[in-house]
This record gives C-alpha cells, sequence and structure tokens, in this order.
C-alpha cells in the first residue's frame, strides 16, 4: 500500500487526517501519526500560542512526522506561520487560499507543502510555486468548500499536474481510498471518520451527531459570503437558509457564523453550532481508535484491489 506520498512525507500509510479547526488537536494528530498515517493539527481560527502548543503536545507524544494546517482567512496567519518556521514543522497543508507567499520561507526549511485545491488554476500555479504535493478536495467535504465534487476534479488535477496528488472530500473507508487511486491520486485525506477517533478530542455531542448523521443530513450554507461551507443541518442551518432565501447582506451570515464553529467543537452546541462535517457522515459507524480506522480502511482497500485483479 506504499505510494510516492509515503516516501514524500515519512508514512507508513498514504492516509492523512484532515486539518479541522478545534477538532485535530494535538491528541488526535499524534494518535494518527503513531498509527502510521499523517496527523494534523489544525489551526482554523486560533491563535500562534494554541497552534504551538499543540505542536508540543504532539512531540510529547509521538517522534513520527506529522502536519499542521493553516487556514489562509484567519486573521493569526503570519504568526501561526512563524510558530511553523520557528518549531521546523515537518509537513504544512493550507487551506481556503493560496499560500503563495509562504512557500519560500518553508522550503528554505525542509518543511513539505501540500495546500489544499478545489480548482485546476491553483493546483498549476501552486506547482509553479513549487509545492511538494497538493489535496485535491471536493464539494463532498465537510467545512469550506469548493464547487466541484471529488471524482470531477481529483482526475482534472491529476492530468493538469506532474507532483503527487491526494484526495479529499468523501471519502470514509478502503472503497474510497480504492477510487481515489482509480482517479489517479496517490493518498488519501480524511476528516469526517477521524473526526470518531476515540482520540479526537472534539465535544461528544459532535461525534453523537456524526454517528446519527443520514445521507441527506448536511447542507452547504453561507454561498453569498463566498466562503460557503458544509456543516451538518440544525438550526444554525435553517437560520442561514432563511438569510439566503431572503437575500441578505453578508455581514447578517458572519454575525451568525462568529463563534459558531467553536461553539460546536469545543461546547458541544450541536442546535445554534456550526457542526461541519462531510457527506460520508453516514457511513461513520462508530467512534473507535484512529489505529484502528487506519488499519480496516488499508485492509479494506487490499481486499477490494485483491478482489479487481483482473488479467
Ligand atoms: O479549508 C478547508 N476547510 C475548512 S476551513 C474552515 S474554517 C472556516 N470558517 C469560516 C469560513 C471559512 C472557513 C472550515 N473548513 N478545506 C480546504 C479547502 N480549501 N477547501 C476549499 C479550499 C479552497 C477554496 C478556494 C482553496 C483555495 C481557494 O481559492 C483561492 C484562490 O486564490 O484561488
Amino acid at each position: 500500500m506504499r505510494t510516492i506520498i509515503c516516501d514524500l512525507l515519512g508514512i507508513e500509510y498514504p492516509i492523512i487526517q484532515g486539518g479541522m479547526a478545534w477538532v485535530s488537536t494535538g491528541e488526535l494528530a499524534a494518535a494518527v501519526s503513531e498509527a502510521g498515517g499523517l496527523g494534523i493539527i489544525a489551526a482554523g481560527n486560533a491563535p500562534a500560542d494554541y497552534v504551538k502548543a499543540e505542536i508540543k503536545k504532539v512531540k510529547s507524544i509521538t517522534d513520527k512526522p506529522y502536519g499542521v494546517n493553516v487556514m489562509l482567512l484567519s486573521p493569526y496567519v503570519d504568526d501561526v506561520m512563524e510558530v511553523i518556521l520557528a518549531e521546523k514543522v515537518p509537513v504544512i497543508a493550507t487551506g481556503a487560499g493560496n499560500p503563495g507567499k509562504y512557500i519560500l520561507a518553508l522550503k528554505e526549511i525542509g518543511t513539505k507543502i501540500i495546500p489544499v485545491v478545489a480548482s485546476v488554476a491553483l493546483a498549476q500555479r501552486l506547482e509553479k510555486a513549487g509545492v511538494d504535493a497538493l489535496i485535491a478536495e471536493g464539494m463532498e467535504g465537510g467545512g469550506h468548500v469548493g464547487e466541484i465534487t471529488t471524482m470531477a476534479l481529483v482526475p482534472q488535477v491529476v492530468d493538469a499536474v506532474n507532483i503527487p496528488v491526494i484526495a479529499a472530500g468523501g471519502i470514509v473507508d478502503g472503497r474510497g481510498m480504492v477510487a481515489a487511486f482509480a482517479l489517479g491520486a496517490d493518498g488519501v485525506q480524511l476528516g469526517t471518520r477521524f473526526m470518531c477517533a476515540t482520540e479526537c478530542t472534539v465535544h461528544p455531542n459532535i461525534k453523537k451527531a456524526v454517528l446519527k448523521a443520514k445521507d441527506r443530513d448536511t447542507i452547504v450554507t453561507g454561498r453569498p459570503t463566498g466562503h460557503p461551507v458544509r456543516i451538518l443541518k440544525n438550526k444554525l442551518s435553517k437560520k442561514l437558509e432563511q438569510l439566503e432565501r431572503q437575500g441578505a447582506p453578508k455581514e447578517q451570515f458572519e454575525e451568525l457564523g462568529v463563534g459558531a464553529l467553536r461553539a460546536a467543537m469545543v461546547d458541544g452546541d450541536v442546535d445554534n453550532g456550526s457542526v461541519m462535517a462531510g457527506q460520508v457522515a453516514a457511513m461513520v459507524k462508530k467512534v473507535e481508535p484512529a489505529a484502528e480506522i487506519i488499519n480496516q480502511i488499508i485492509s479494506e482497500a487490499k481486499a477490494i484491489m485483491k478482489a479487481l485483479q483482473v488479467d
């Protein structure tokens, strides 16, 4: 099951845990890295000190490579980048924007750079700028999403660049992993499945909500803000839908959004909080250790590939 991604990142399995704001803490990242995947701390909208503390946690639990996901819309992005440079973080992923201006400094210290892209144009621009790999994330995923599905996006990105591509959005098990390989990806990133890892420190209400979710229980909200976000349907999503129907100004969406993610993930407010999760939430069946999630995905993928052997 080794691919070019394993050698690039120094990991055993080409499975990356998505950087989910207020969810992907040091505890989860360390557990995934210890199990042979790449664990990622999410900086989200948190200040640099938070990120530094999470990095320390990972380093105290594992010597294996880990990453930090930097959300480029964060007001603290420059401070977070400084922490990443100072701590010589092995891998950086980015989301919700173009990380172009940080690439040179990161390359200088040997950090591997794998930005998340939702379009071919940004993929090509970032390849030219010298990034090491790309995460092509389809709109099945949770949180901030683009407009293209994983099925359509991954092969288009794969065809457009000569660096490794990791598929994300809508992947939850070995079937998704093999499908990603068939589309030309060299690895997968999973978020929602790892939200329900035992080691994930997200509020227990969130794990319960994901386990309860059915196929049509997510919705993309906030399109008028230019930053559409997939969340589990709840009171907040209904209010956001109503604002959209009314053609309300951006500020009203932002008012409802501010703090809603933290309220959900940290405080467990599943009614009025922003419960970001992907369309595959319905396929997450139980809370289990990160190592079991990874081992299961790998054994499912191996079995499928064996069954697919044709002459
Ligand atoms: O970043 C994510 N997922 C996220 S970030 C987040 S926190 C947040 N909170 C409120 C509003 C917005 C975000 C929750 N979930 N995934 C990676 C991702 N990046 N998906 C899509 C993109 C993306 C979109 C447009 C990357 C680049 C881009 O274009 C920038 C450009 O310059 O072309």
